[in-house]
């Protein structure tokens, strides 16, 4: 059920701690690590704890939430020093999400193209 962890959600494992990740910050409703098969020099991803099937879900049953999620990408390009940097959601396996736990990824340390692929 969303808003409640998923016993086979592979992102409530890693906020459970049951999958490693390497964490670079966490708060009392997010949790940002590393993306294990990075795509740009700083690729981290900043999910919420609660478990929601993507960020339009999680907008409309948490909002508060997903702003923590997206001021949290902030914090994360701040202490990661990147000038600018590109915040995505990926929705629905047409546009590459694979994961079906919200989670933003946060990208930057290198130029970025424009439409992306
Ligand atoms: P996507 O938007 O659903 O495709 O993003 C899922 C990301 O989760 C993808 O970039 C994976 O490399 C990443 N990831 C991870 O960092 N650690 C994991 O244990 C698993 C996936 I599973």
């Amino acid at each position: 059920m969303a808003g409640e962890s998923q016993d086979e959600c592979l992102f409530c494992k890693i906020v459970a701690g049951k999958i490693p990740a390497t964490v670079v910050r966490e708060t009392d409703t997010t949790f940002a690590f590393r993306d294990i098969n990075p795509q740009a020099p700083t690729h981290i991803l900043v999910i919420p704890k609660v478990h929601h099937p993507d960020a339009a879900s999680l907008a409309v049953a948490e909002p508060a939430i997903l702003a923590d999620v997206v001021r949290e990408a902030g914090e994360v390009a701040a202490e990661e020093k990147l000038d600018s940097y590109r915040l995505v959601f990926n929705t629905g396996s047409g546009a590459g999400q694979t994961v079906f736990h919200a989670h933003a990824h946060v990208l930057g340390g290198r130029g970025l193209q424009w439409p992306p692929g």
